[in-house]
């Protein structure tokens, strides 16, 4: 395999890491916990991993550990970082007894059910140390939610040994790992199951759990393109860039990128709701930020655009609500043949309210709305082209104001989406020295015998050997939602919170922003090699949340 100089450098990179996991390692145990929320109906579907305490890994007296065969799973988006917790695995593991062995499950959680693996030895792990993707073994979006197939997983993991899994996932994969590890409770089969925060998106996140992995690396990428744009809008001053950011619900992704280049707007979905504001309103407030630069002569900008917008429109929200209930298990729905078909179909099928609204949308975004579900039963926001959207909308609104004499500006608009091209970059010094502490903080949990846990390191704005590493019961993050028509227990979502120093910070900018012309900043690539102020800053957003 050939490989650029970058990568060869990179592969030489050691993870910085907590001081507590360099030598010996002992469990502390903290206060038992709760669920934060719905904590009767979460305390009886998981009688047995429900308020487990909180756990911290301190200095400890070296002991015997027998060898451990341990399986890992990648589940859901990739994310940078997540060959480095599984490198950090197998380096745990291997100090812990050079016996152990690390399994990979093919594909993400089918390669569980269907025994599909493939052993990692170091050969294997040495060609992905600090690299991006989930190539190595792949990721899958498969819902572990039957019998079947945790008793499938029984079968394959007694064949090889394994004594525990790893899911490194996002909020519903860790939910799959908390429904693996209450089940294998009750079977006393002796499987334990720890799972890893991943998920470009930054909305698992809670008191404990401070970032999920890859949202560092995929925001300074797409940070870089923005401010590379911006570049570009302030050398020809003729476009307005409609850039739409990933990020499933909350808009994590769309505001770090604000915080590290300072658009001239920037919507946040969490406060569109909270405000209660149709898709009018959110045209307006852009058509009204680009007709108050075109006042000052500056017919050029840029505008952020959260993937999740749509599912935050309080009446767009109720429509996909309706949507999800119709589409969930629809035959008939499926045995249509035909875009213009099924879209009478479902007009006649919502209430008036959703299917006026629907009927209101250009025919792709309707399209793209009853497109499959995932099987956790999310939209597939990704490929709903809201930038379009709005460009389309925006322009004539502004057509309509320039009639009315209330605009005199020239509106040229490219649209850009920044989605997949973060999701499997080399992950930063950040990611990858995170990434790689998770890895090893998850074999000490192993060791010790924990279940029902996910591996937790915080204190992440200090240096990495400052970093605290332990764990967290999965259980205290549930709470019941709504999901394909049913109630069910899910990790809870993190969105941006309005009263937060990340998004005060920027509510307190943005005016500013919106009509300056020397405000841009251009943050550059991520630097790998150099002074820790450029190759080892954590995100904007930690460090507002950790400000005193
Ligand atoms: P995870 O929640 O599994 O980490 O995935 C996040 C994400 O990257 C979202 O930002 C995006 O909407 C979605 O995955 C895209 O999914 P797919 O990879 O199936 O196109």
């Amino acid at each position: 395999m050939q490989k650029s100089a970058l990568q060869i450098a990179r592969s030489a990179y050691q993870p910085k890491m907590p001081a507590a996991l360099l030598g010996e390692v002992r469990v502390k145990e903290g206060a038992a916990t709760e669920s934060v929320a719905d904590q009767k109906e979460i305390k009886q579907l998981f009688p047995n991993t429900y308020g487990l305490p909180i756990l911290e890994l301190v200095p400890g007296k070296a002991g015997q550990y027998p060898a451990i065969n341990v399986g890992v799973i990648l589940s859901g988006g990739q994310a940078p970082g997540g060959h480095n917790v599984i490198c950090g695995l197998f380096d745990g593991l291997k100090r812990l007894n050079k016996e152990s062995k690390l399994y990979g499950f093919l594909g993400g959680p089918s390669g569980l059910i269907e025994g599909k693996y493939k052993e990692l030895t170091a050969d294997i792990i040495d060609e992905y140390r600090n690299t991006g993707g989930f190539d190595i073994i792949g990721s899958g979006r498969t819902k572990l939610e039957e019998t079947w197939q945790f008793d499938n997983g029984i079968e394959i993991c007694k064949k090889l040994g394994i004594k525990a899994i790893v899911i490194i996932g996002g909020d519903d994969s860790n939910t799959n790992a908390c429904v693996l590890a209450e089940y294998y409770l009750q079977k006393q089969c002796g499987i334990q199951i720890i799972g890893c925060p991943k998920t470009i998106d930054g909305d698992l996140k809670n008191n404990m759990i401070e970032t999920s992995f890859g949202f560092d690396t995929a925001c300074k990428v797409y940070s870089e393109l923005i401010g590379n744009i911006q570049r570009d809008a302030n050398s020809a001053k003729k476009y307005w860039h409609f850039i739409r950011l990933m990020g499933r619900s909350a808009s994590h992704i769309a505001l770090e990128c604000a915080l590290q280049t300072q658009p001239n707007v920037c919507i946040i979905s969490e406060e569109v709701e909270r405000k209660n504001l149709t898709l009018n309103d959110v045209v307006e407030q852009i058509a009204g930020a680009i007709a108050a630069r075109a006042e000052k002569g500056l017919n050029f900008g840029t505008i952020l655009i959260p993937e999740g917008l749509i599912e935050f429109i309080p009446a767009m929200k109720r429509l996909i609500r309706e949507l999800n209930d119709l589409l969930a298990g629809n035959d008939e729905f499926v045995a249509i043949s035909g875009d213009e078909e099924k879209r009478q179909y479902v007009i006649g099928k919502l209430t008036t309210e959703a299917s006026e609204l629907y009927a209101s949308l250009p025919k792709g975004i309707a399209r793209q709305l009853t497109m499959d579900r995932d099987p956790h039963g999310n939209v597939a926001v990704s490929q709903i082209e809201t930038e379009k959207l709005l460009i389309e909308m925006v322009g004539k609104k502004l057509a309509q104001w320039k009639e009315q004499g209330r605009y005199n500006g020239k509106f040229s608009a490219l649209n850009h989406f920044f989605g997949y091209e973060g999701r499997c970059a080399t992950p930063s010094n950040f990611d990858a020295d995170y990434c790689y502490s998770i890895g090893v903080t998850a074999t000490q949990l192993i060791a010790a015998g924990k279940t029902g846990y996910m591996a937790l390191v915080r204190n992440l704005t200090a240096p990495a050997k400052e970093w605290v590493a332990g764990g967290v019961p999965i259980t205290m993050m549930m709470n019941m939602e709504r999901r394909s028509g049913k109630m069910k227990p899910v990790i809870q979502k993190a969105l941006v919170e309005l009263d937060g120093k990340p998004f005060r910070y920027f509510a307190a900018h943005r005016d500013l922003w919106a009509v300056s012309t020397d405000t841009f900043i251009y943050p550059g690539p991520i630097q790998y090699f150099g002074p820790s102020e450029v190759c080892d800053q954590p995100t904007q957003t930690l460090k507002l949340e950790h400000q005193a």
